[in-house]
């Protein structure tokens, strides 16, 4: 296997320079390989260096949400809460890259444009818009399954007088909305944070919901030391537990294991207010049946409408704000004082469900006969998910097919690591794996391992190529399928970005796969059977 074989030519290339590229270089560099990192942003971080929006918040607690793979690195760092905000979670991956000196490794403000297979020579180009063209023998797509911002296309958003923001492109410096009207379309995950934030400062918010959410409180506080130290006293072990969950987080939490059908509704009343005291994704995991049918799901979903209700002060707007889908079918979302926004006098709650949005005027939003007038229109529209990030990249595998082409019925990968057609493209966390269903950290610090172990046998082996067979892949698409199809993620009243339905014209497919544990399972065992569904070749065979 070459090892570097001019100034430009790396064995890996990195597109992305969030956790999973970061930890990819890192790997990538112990195992003795040559890497670079390209990231069109001005500093490390990935989402958390672009969702610098007020209120950013990741929802999975801080001593979880954090890489595992160094037991000094997990020992020596301390969160400030128990869910981590942006800017702690910046400076944490900051501190990464210093800690393991992979800074030179990262070349920043270079946005990767183009990925091209070029047969002959069995090696990937990858061009920059800074002219880079450098050869590399494997490329790993590190671009994020949240990462392709969605600005919808409304008419006349060029006209606006005023400042358009989208959350995912928040400005490094802070935005006074002061005595400003401001309009926020959006109230998924990233709209609940920042309502709040921007009501505590605007004169007028207008919040124009198009789907109600399910949101549950997050109960943030500081991290007590005391319960780190216990964490830490134990953290091999503890991340060990959690990599046994379904979501690679929660391990913690001593939940019930019987049917919410078979409890008296005291008993039901009593678990749910437990659970949603304790903040965070307990609640849908108060009994193990609340995601998996719909009688019991409606009892959850009947629950959090009431605390709803009981909360918001005007019936009328209680009433739109509460979700009538599946709850959970969605990605919930999790708050601080979302809810209690709406009793704000200057807060106004706009229905855009059945009249949408119409177009925007140089004064603000029109909405049906009514035009808001406002100073600034938010856009928490969420993304172009699991798909977005790959496919506004020219990327080309074998006979210049694109991508697009591969893709146009949906994702199809083999284990969500690998694309018939791309030899030694690899995408960390990509469609067709649990990625998004999990704590992200685990599932890339999962991919990554798996990549750079396969690299590091190809090598031992003498083997220059690999790639995932169609076969596989079609095998794979089917079991990603079955394993959603009884889903109440799949449920047709559910619009969610796991489905690409939140984006006009993309296939509607549940791109991520469900079943975490099982899934690695499967990893180690495709290894242990010679890298089943692959085809590997020699040095000499590109
Ligand atoms: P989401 O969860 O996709 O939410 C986007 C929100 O924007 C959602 O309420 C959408 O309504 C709304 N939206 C999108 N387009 C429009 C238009 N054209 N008009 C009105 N409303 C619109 O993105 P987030 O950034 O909040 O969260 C993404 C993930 O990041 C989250 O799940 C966590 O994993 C972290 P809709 O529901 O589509 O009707």
């Amino acid at each position: 296997m070459p090892s570097k074989t001019d100034a430009g030519d790396v064995d890996v290339a990195i597109v992305g320079a969030g956790p999973a590229g970061i930890y990819m270089l890192h790997r990538a560099r112990t195992a003795g390989l040559s890497a670079r990192v390209f990231d069109s942003a001005g500093g490390v971080g990935g989402t958390w260096y672009w969702n610098r929006y007020p209120g950013a918040r990741c929802d999975v607690p801080s001593l979880e949400y954090s890489f595992g793979f160094d037991e000094d690195l997990q020992q020596e760092w301390s969160w400030p809460e128990k869910y981590s905000a942006q800017p702690d979670l910046l400076a944490y991956l900051n501190h990464v890259c210093d800690r393991f000196g992979l800074r030179d490794g990262i070349q920043l403000e270079t946005r990767v444009d183009s990925v091209t297979y070029d047969e002959p020579q069995g090696r990937w180009q990858v061009g920059t818009d800074r002219g880079d063209n450098v050869s590399a023998q494997f490329v790993v797509m590190a671009t994020g399954a949240l990462s392709a911002a969605n600005t919808p296309d409304i008419p006349g958003l060029d006209t606006f007088a005023g400042d358009v923001i989208h959350t995912a492109r928040w400005p490094h410096e802070p935005v006074d909305f002061s005595g400003k009207r401001v309009a926020v379309i959006g109230t998924g995950s990233t709209g609940v944070q920042v309502i709040p934030e921007i009501a505590k400062q605007a004169s007028e918010l207008f919040v124009l919901q198009r789907t109600a959410s399910y949101s549950l409180p997050s109960g943030n506080r500081p991290l007590d030391p005391a319960e780190e130290a216990v964490i830490k006293a134990r953290y091999a072990d503890f991340r060990a537990a959690n990599r046994l969950m379904p979501a690679a987080i929660g391990s913690l939490y001593q939940l019930r294991s019987t049917s919410v059908l078979d409890a008296t509704p005291e008993e039901r009343q009593l678990a749910f207010e437990e659970t949603w005291e304790m903040g965070g994704f307990a609640f849908v995991r108060t009994f193990p049946d609340l995601t998996l049918s719909h009688e019991a799901n409606k009892i959850a979903a009947d629950f959090a409408r009431a605390k709803i209700r009981s909360i918001v002060h005007d019936p009328a707007t209680a009433e739109l704000l509460s979700p009538k889908i599946v709850i959970g079918c969605k990605r919930m979302c999790i708050d601080s004082g979302y809810f209690e926004t709406y009793n704000l006098e200057h807060v106004h709650l706009v229905d855009v469900s059945t009249t949408p949005i119409q177009e925007v005027t140089s004064a603000g939003l029109r909405v049906g006969d009514r035009t808001y007038e406002v100073d600034a229109i938010v856009f928490a529209t969420g993304f172009d998910a699991m798909t977005g990030a790959l496919l506004r990249l020219d990327i080309r595998g074998r006979g210049g097919q694109p991508l697009g082409d591969a893709w146009a019925a949906g994702p199809g990968t083999y284990l969500g690591l690998s694309i018939p057609g791309f030899p030694n493209l690899f995408t960390i966390a990509g469609p067709g794996s649990p990625s998004v269903l999990t704590n992200v950290i685990v599932a890339i610090e999962q991919h990554v391992d798996w990549i750079t172990d396969c690299i590091e046998d190809m090598r031992d082996h003498g083997y220059s190529t690999i790639e995932a067979m169609p076969e596989a892949r079609d095998a794979w698409v089917v079991h990603v399928n079955e394993v959603a199809a009884d889903s109440l993620h799949n449920d047709p009243g559910c619009n969610s970005w796991y489905l690409g339905s939140n984006i006009e014209g993309k296939p509607r497919v549940f791109m991520p796969l469900l079943g975490f544990p099982a899934y690695v399972d499967r990893c180690e065992e495709v290894v242990v059977r010679g890298y089943e569904g692959f085809v590997l070749s020699p040095a000499s065979s590109p």
